[in-house]
């Protein structure tokens, strides 16, 4: 959690230790600082070598302080900086592997910087909601000239060290070592007066008000409700507008603005979110995986297909099963296809997608996969159809294969039951189109075993899906929430809203889809198929009957070319319909229901806050193992919006005590039953806590 300080020869060598990645947090700007004044105490270190242990030469500040008094005390960031800047004896930043953010602006502040090829460079800050708050909107362009430091800014994307030759005083060979070359280094220019400061230099960019100007406009049209990309473009202006220390103070004042903004704070924490997902507290993350080397897919339908393309996109062979040799045709056909669209976009090489294709072969027979690793089901969503395709897999899949179930809705612990190795049967809930969705709910069953899980886990990364742990119940955490937005979204076109006003209302607080455009997209029967179950399993439960009559009308949606909307061929656009609008006018009248005119707010509070109520009832019965999981389930599967972090995040934003009083309010309305406050939320209103707490 510090800095080592070592001198080899003339030549003290700093080396920043902090792990994973080398965070700047306090304690390691402390011992690096205090390093620094050493060497300088010191009449026989002539120079200083700064450098990063383990995987990185620095990730950037501590992420994790932030918005905590470490972030800003003293030794700051801009402190660690200028000490290394102001030093009498030349500073060299030695960088390998990764150098971001803050690692970025600290060698930035050192007199030389030596790398090995491959590094990856970056100012990542914009994808947090902020801008490069150590300099480097002023030091950047300095080095690189106004536009390429502008784009990297901007964009916060990643150049490999041996693209930006202008950064760099040294660039060894791939073979060198590292230290002793940059030691090498520092003994050749340790006399060298003046020392070269990258604040002396001047940015020349001829006519750059103009080149500005395009950047505002370009910028404000793609950054949609995040603030921090425009910033960014007005730091790194003041980079030619201002002399270096007031564009270092504008860039400090725009920096401490975004770090309190809601949006910054929601990306921050999504960027948390996705990686403590992986972790269980009952799994040690040092367990061992079962190897994952050939998979099997049992259904070659859209779910089958896309499945299968996930494993042939990370090299995993995959052979593909169906029952009928047209079905498993058509799903190879369809691979080919979805393949062949991404080449034309320029998005896959011919190369690729022979590989690709290659490592795809299939079958009519069960005897031909038995040794597969893994097996993924994706057959017809009935239990029947589940038990026969597990009895089938229990009876060829080789020992220690992993069974898993592509089941949206069905009981995970029932289908495990239908064979005699329970502990290897895990639910891979992939979301449709399963190769682009990145979510993957991972659905572990009350016998799954330990390592399965974390073979699930691990899969889910090397698949590039981010996998989110869920417990056995009625939906998992996704849908079993979006049930209780699309039951209120129901019972709103009961109340008085229509269904352009209730989509428009949704898309406008930032959802990708309103629920109906959403139930087009995804098909109208689905919802209907379960809800007939729920009219017989659990008949306390309402639900608005409009959806039924919608399917009763054969609007099922897209794939008919009209739902809750009208659709023309090759036109995305949506267009409301009389007939569906007069179904639902008519269908309050014979509810005896007078329609009201709805707000906008009440619109979208009852739809998020349906999802937070059903969130902490998924959160207390252990079904989702934190708040940020269920946060991630929404960003990456249900298309919430980014800038507001999640339902359990948003929910925190706005203040758990008013998410309650509007539910409670809503429990006296239309339908007011479905509005149960969950006591988790009630507790954790009434003691000033939060979710992400
Ligand atoms: N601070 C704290 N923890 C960090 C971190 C950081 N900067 N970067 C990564 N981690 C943790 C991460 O949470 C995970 O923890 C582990 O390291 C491995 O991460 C003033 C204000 C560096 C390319 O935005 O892009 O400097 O889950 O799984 O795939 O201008 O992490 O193991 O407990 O991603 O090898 C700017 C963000 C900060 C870089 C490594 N820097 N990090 O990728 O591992 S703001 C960033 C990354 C700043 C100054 C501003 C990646 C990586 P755990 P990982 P990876």
């Amino acid at each position: 959690m510090t800095a080592e300080y070592q001198v080899h020869g003339a030549v003290a060598v700093i080396t920043l230790n902090n792990p994973p990645v080398n965070g700047m947090g306090l304690a390691t700007r402390t011992a690096a600082v205090n390093g620094i004044q050493r060497a300088l105490a010191d009449d026989a270190v002539k120079a200083i070598v700064i450098t990063g242990a383990g995987k990185a030469f620095s990730g950037g500040a501590d992420i994790k302080e932030f918005n905590t008094p470490q972030a800003l005390a003293e030794p700051s960031l801009h402190t660690f900086i200028a000490t290394a800047e102001g030093s009498t004896k030349p500073v060299v930043a030695a960088i390998h592997t990764v150098c971001m953010g803050g690692g970025l602006e600290l060698s930035l502040g050192c007199h030389y910087r030596v790398t090995m090829p491959g590094a990856q460079i970056a100012l990542p800050e914009v994808k947090l909601g902020l801008l490069p708050g150590a300099g480097g909107t002023q030091r950047l362009p300095r080095v690189l000239g106004l536009e390429p430091a502008l784009n990297m800014i901007v964009s916060g994307n990643p150049v490999l060290s041996e693209k930006l030759p202008a950064l760099f005083d040294e660039i060894f060979a791939a073979d060198a070592d590292l230290l002793p070359s940059a030691v090498a280094f520092a003994e050749k220019i340790a006399d060298v007066r003046p020392l070269p400061k990258v604040r002396d230099r001047k940015v020349d960019y001829p006519n750059h008000e103009a080149f500005l100007q395009f950047s505002r406009n370009t910028v404000k049209a793609m950054s949609g409700p995040f603030p921090a990309p425009l910033e960014c473009v007005e730091t790194v202006a003041a980079s030619v507008t201002m002399k270096f220390d007031d564009g270092m103070k504008f860039e400090r004042e725009r920096f401490l603005h975004l770090i309190q903004t809601t949006e910054s704070k929601a990306l921050r924490h999504a960027f948390f979110a996705e990686r403590i997902a992986s972790k269980v507290p009952d799994v040690p993350a040092d367990t061992p995986v079962r190897p994952i080397k050939s998979a099997a897919i049992i259904g070659a339908g859209t779910m089958g297909g896309g499945i299968a393309m996930n494993f042939l996109n990370a090299g995993i062979p995959v052979k593909l099963l169906e029952t009928r040799q047209e079905a498993l045709d058509k799903g190879i056909a369809t691979i080919r296809k979805n393949y062949e669209n991404t080449l034309k976009k320029g998005k896959l090489t011919q190369e690729k997608l022979d590989q690709r294709m290659g490592l795809l072969s299939s079958t009519l027979s069960y005897d031909e996969i038995g040794q597969a690793d893994i097996v993924v089901e994706a057959v017809f969503e009935e239990i029947g159809v589940k038990e026969a395709v597990f009895r089938k897999l229990d009876e060829v899949m080789k020992p220690g294969a992993i069974l898993a179930t592509n089941t949206s809705t069905l009981d995970v612990d029932k289908i495990a039951s239908f064979t005699r190795r329970p502990q290897d049967v895990i639910g891979t809930h992939f979301f449709s189109p399963a190769n682009v969705m990145k979510l993957l709910e991972i659905v572990r069953g009350k016998e799954t075993a330990k390592d399965v899980l974390a073979t699930a886990l691990a899969l889910s990364k090397k698949l590039k899906k981010t996998g989110v742990v869920s417990g056995v119940c009625d939906g998992f955490i996704g849908n079993r929430m979006i049930e209780q937005y699309s039951r209120q979204a129901g019972f709103l076109l009961e109340e008085g809203a229509l269904p352009e006003q209730i989509d428009k209302a949704a898309e406008k607080f930032g959802f990708a889809m309103g629920p109906f455009r959403m139930g087009d997209l995804a098909g109208n029967d689905i919802g209907w198929a379960i809800r007939k179950r729920r009219y017989v399993e659990k008949p306390e439960i309402s639900y608005s009957r409009t959806a039924d009559l919608l399917c009763e009308m054969g609007r099922y949606g897209q794939k008919t070319g009209a739902g809750w909307y009208d659709y023309k061929a090759g036109d995305r656009k949506a267009y409301p319909n009389d007939e569906v609008n007069a179904m639902i006018v008519k269908h309050s009248a014979d509810l005896g229901i007078t329609r009201r005119k709805i707000s906008d707010q009440e619109i979208v509070e009852r739809l998020v806050y349906a999802l937070v109520n059903e969130g902490a009832l998924i959160l207390e019965e252990g079904i989702a193992l934190r708040a940020s999981d269920i946060d991630m389930v929404y960003l990456t599967g249900y298309g919430f919006p980014l800038y507001r972090g999640g339902p359990m995040f948003y929910a925190d934003t706005v203040g758990l005590p008013n998410v309650l009083a509007a539910i409670n309010k809503y429990a006296k309305g239309h339908e007011g039953k479905a509005w149960q406050p969950a006591p988790l939320l009630q507790k954790l209103a009434a003691t000033g806590k939060n979710f992400n707490s």
